[in-house]
């Protein structure tokens, strides 16, 4: 998601606001316990290409490599010369060690009582069959294959299979249009689309072979088009069709996995794409896999032997690829996947799937932690949620009371919460806690990981001292880092690398505070400029979020002819609380009071939803057209454009 052109110019850095002094200390036991201890920031800052060769030792190789870094800025390749197989180390090895009847996924329909139960074994045996299958389509290492399916167990055991065989998958979200699916499709030049008839969505059958068929009549490439058969919806068949049950349970269950160079592609996946044409981000082998791997180990503190481990995100976005399908796989974890929405066919579905498997590892993002609480307390208190043991929460700046209110009525207060920031072209987790390590700030990514080199830098590229604002860089090349945008080289160095000289530019704001610790302030498009002052949109939606009465919140900058930009609020509020007439009042001056006066907001607007990507992500941007009065942009990337005509009703009408 980074942005097009650079940032806007800012005169100043980041205002530094927020002042947060709550601490949680890791609990004693899993201190005591962890897999990673405080040596490993040592361990890693005295050597750092050390540091990463031992955790690339966590996998099985073929062939060790022979050069574990060559940076040519900005391309870097990792363990040179080195081979492995990702589907070997995600799934033969454990079964090899005689872990095949360990638990891989609990899987859990949308419909009540429909599940599945994948061991090692099993998946070994499917993703064998499915990798025959398709070499028998005809599809060979370096060849595309489009992946657009609902969340069941046959997505991972797809990109497995591509993996196994070398060809790179490239997956997309089963929401998208035929026109999102069929741009992909040919900016990857695919020859295979593996999709199904359908899934389940809100407690209904919703259907995905037609999106297909309209996307591959504009595809002239695809060859075939491999379908399973999920929900038993009506489809109409065409002479590219081949279905899953006949073709892949054929198939031998045998399949010797090849050794694939380090730097051979894994997959590409496109980004969300705000403005402009979608970016294929490209990620290869060894260091992808090295790097997933580690920190689902150390930030998760993943004990294979014991957890049960659930990352709620959907596989069609990076946080599914690499933690629920690559960094869990190689770890040897039992995994949760769960098909459906978090209200169906109640609002605590997530707590009973929590309580029925025992799930001890929670990963979900700040969006739904708010919906929960806009939803009401009462709902995970129906539930047992004794198990859990540390909580996870990714896709955007999480507010201190979200937080809070996590840890408090998911977490018992007994579990620590990781806050892990990073994007689908950093691969894997960059900035976070870790939970047996770091006394952590509600709201706070904390510090880059054992063997990153973040920093925050000014707009000349300077480092700021502790307690200011600016730019999140990155000044060393990682494992998992994209290798590039698929078939468009120019844009890689020009959207990533040209901001500041040498270091990769992810787009973020970020702030240190006078402890050292990094908060991420949202995207540096969203930023305010409110008298000569930038103002982050996160540390206002915070301190909305911490008023009792507000569930979420999003702030945009609007033009105005004093003050230049003037803050306006959108905020939904919770279960609770009643619509008053002086609620706007109790915002403004509640904001003022925790933040300081000027960024009071010029307006305060309660609506029902808030415009939100298909991965949970506020648009701001469509915020500022109603802010400014104009007629609303692009909503094809909405996950419900309706959202827009509610708000839009609840406008004064001329403003
Ligand atoms: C993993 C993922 C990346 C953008 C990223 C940032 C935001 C993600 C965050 C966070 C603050 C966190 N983001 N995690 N901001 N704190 N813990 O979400 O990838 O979809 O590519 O989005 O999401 O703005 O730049 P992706």
């Amino acid at each position: 998601m980074a942005p097009e052109t650079p940032g806007r110019e800012t005169q100043e850095t980041l205002s530094n606001l927020l002042h947060e002094t709550r601490r949680f200390a890791p609990p004693a036991g899993l201190a005591a316990s962890a897999n990673v201890s405080a040596d490993a920031y040592e361990e890693a800052s005295g050597d750092r290409l050390g540091f990463w060769e031992r955790a690339a030792d966590r996998l099985s190789w073929g062939r060790r490599w022979d050069t574990t870094l060559e940076w040519t800025p900005p391309f870097a390749k990792w363990f040179l010369g080195g081979t492995l197989n990702v589907a070997y180390n995600c799934v033969d090895r454990h079964v090899e060690a005689g872990r095949g009847d360990k638990v891989a996924y609990h899987w859990e329909g949308e419909p009540d009582g429909d599940t599945r139960t994948l061991t090692y074994s099993d998946l070994l045996r499917e993703v064998s069959k499915a990798a025959n299958a398709l070499t028998e389509l005809g599809v060979g290492k370096g060849d595309r294959v489009a992946i657009y399916m609902p969340m069941i167990p046959e997505l991972p055991i797809a990109m497995l299979a591509c993996a196994r065989i070398g060809a790179i998958h490239s997956v997309v979200f089963g929401g998208f249009s035929a026109s999102a699916l069929s741009g992909r499709i040919q900016d990857a030049d695919a020859k295979l689309v593996i999709t199904a008839d359908g899934g389940y969505r809100r407690g209904a059958p919703s259907a995905l072979k037609p999106t297909v068929d309209e996307a591959v009549a504009e595809c002239p490439g695809i060859e075939h088009v491999l379908v399973v058969r999920r929900t038993g919806q009506d489809v109409q068949v065409t002479d590219k069709d081949v279905w899953w049950h006949e073709l892949v349970d054929r198939q031998s269950d045998a399949h010797e996995a090849p050794q694939h160079d380090a730097e051979d592609p894994l997959y590409i996946l496109y980004t969300s794409g705000t403005t402009g044409k979608p970016k294929g981000i490209l990620h290869t082998t060894g260091g992808y896999l090295t790097q997933t791997s580690w920190t689902h180990h150390a930030v998760f503190d993943l004990k294979p032997e014991s957890d049960v481990y659930w990352c709620t995100a959907d596989i069609g976005w990076v946080t599914g690829h690499s933690y629920i399908v690559y960094g869990p796989l190689t770890n040897g974890a039992t995994s949760v996947i769960y098909e459906g929405t978090p209200d169906t066919p109640h609002k605590g579905r997530f707590w009973e799937v929590v309580q029925k498997y025992g799930v001890t590892i929670l990963y979900t993002a700040p969006t739904a932690i708010r919906t929960f609480m806009k939803w009401g307390d009462d709902i995970p208190a129906k539930f047992d949620l004794s198990s859990l043991r540390v909580l996870g929460s990714v896709g955007e700046p999480i507010n201190p009371e979200a937080y809070v209110w996590y840890r408090e009525h998911i977490g018992g207060e007994r579990c620590p919460v990781v806050d892990t920031w990073w994007q689908t072209e950093t691969g894997a987790i960059m900035i976070s806690p870790l939970p047996g390590v770091t006394a952590a700030k509600p709201g706070a990514a904390m510090r880059p990981l054992p063997g990153i080199v973040a920093d925050v830098v000014d707009d000349q590229g300077a480092s700021v001292p502790d307690g200011g604002g600016g730019f999140l860089v990155v000044r060393e090349p990682w494992p998992s880092m994209l290798r590039g945008i698929w078939g468009d080289e120019k844009r890689y160095v020009d959207t990533y690398w040209s901001r500041f000289d040498g270091m990769y530019f992810p787009g973020d704001g970020a702030k240190r505070d006078e402890d050292g610790d990094l908060w991420l302030l949202g995207r540096v498009d969203d930023v305010m400029l409110v008298s000569g002052h930038n103002i982050s949109t996160t540390e206002v939606e915070s301190a909305l979020v911490s008023h009792p009465k507000v569930a979420e919140a999003a702030v945009v900058g609007a033009t105005d002819p004093i003050t230049g930009q003037a803050i306006v609020a959108f905020v939904i509020l919770r279960g609770s609380a009643e619509e008053s007439a002086d609620i706007a009042k109790e915002l403004r001056d509640h904001v003022a009071k925790a933040l300081g006066p000027i960024t009071k907001p010029r307006q305060i607007l309660v609506v029902p939803e808030l415009p939100k990507t298909r991965s949970g992500k506020i648009m701001r941007r469509l915020l500022r057209d109603v802010a400014e009065n104009r007629s609303i942009g692009d909503v094809t990337t909405l996950a419900d454009s309706s959202v827009m005509n509610l708000i839009s009703e609840k406008l004064p009408s001329a403003p």
